[in-house]
């Protein structure tokens, strides 16, 4: 095992689709389509933003993804509609195996590395209880450029302090995985919907379909 595990946020420890059910309530049988939609286009203009280069916060990305998703789905939102599911992205719900899995890797380096802004992933990892389970919390925003740009995984090492190689990365974005790989991380893909993998020219190192099996 690595002496630093750096992780992913949302998709990987946090369920984004946890809105869905905020989606189905405002918009009853929408939630499902809503929150996938959502989720595609925000990655979307992460990536094209940066291509770009405007840059945007991921809270402010976020937030054009729901309103673009929205008017593609038919669907009205208010301010108490959009602010209650950006509220859900500070609220959203740990994958089941997580917590237990993350307290039994304790005692090596544990970070995230995430396309979140500050005013999003901060909120969340206090919202869960999790501020003292990570010795670093990490977000693209510093480089105002988004994964799976190199400069990103680099930040890690920098602030990490450790070479590359030492370092294991750990996402369920098979795109960010790869990156990361493509990087010079050790990357382990959390696979959790027995996906096919992404046609990108490299593999990860290991493809498991949970945290808990990260566990040496
Ligand atoms: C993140 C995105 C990839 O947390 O979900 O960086």
């Amino acid at each position: 095992m690595p002496s630093a595990l750096v992780f992913d946020a949302y998709g990987t420890l946090f369920d984004v689709h946890s809105v869905q059910a905020r989606c189905d309530a405002f918009w009853p049988g929408q939630g499902a389509r809503l929150s996938q939609t959502w989720r595609a286009k925000q990655l979307e203009y992460t990536w094209q933003r940066s291509l770009m280069g405007r840059y945007a916060p991921f809270s402010a990305v976020t937030l054009e993804a729901l309103e673009y998703s929205c008017a593609l789905l038919g669907l009205v939102a208010g301010p108490m509609q959009k602010n209650a599911l950006m509220d859900e992205y500070r609220n959203l719900a740990p994958y089941p195996e997580v917590r237990d899995a993350l307290a039994r890797l304790k005692g090596r380096k544990l970070a995230i590395l995430t396309n979140g802004s500050p005013d999003m992933i901060d909120p969340l990892v206090k919202n869960q209880g999790m501020e003292k389970t990570f010795d670093a919390v990490l977000s693209v925003d510093a480089l105002k450029v988004y994964k799976p740009a190199t400069a990103v995984y680099e930040l890690a090492v920098n602030r990490l302090k450790l070479p590359r190689e030492d370092i294991g990365f750990v996402s369920s974005n098979c795109w960010d995985a790869l990156g990361a790989k493509s990087f010079g991380f050790s990357v382990y893909w959390i696979n959790r919907a027995g996906a096919p993998i992404d046609r990108l020219g490299v593999q990860p190192d290991r493809i498991v379909s949970g945290l808990d099996e990260l566990l040496p």
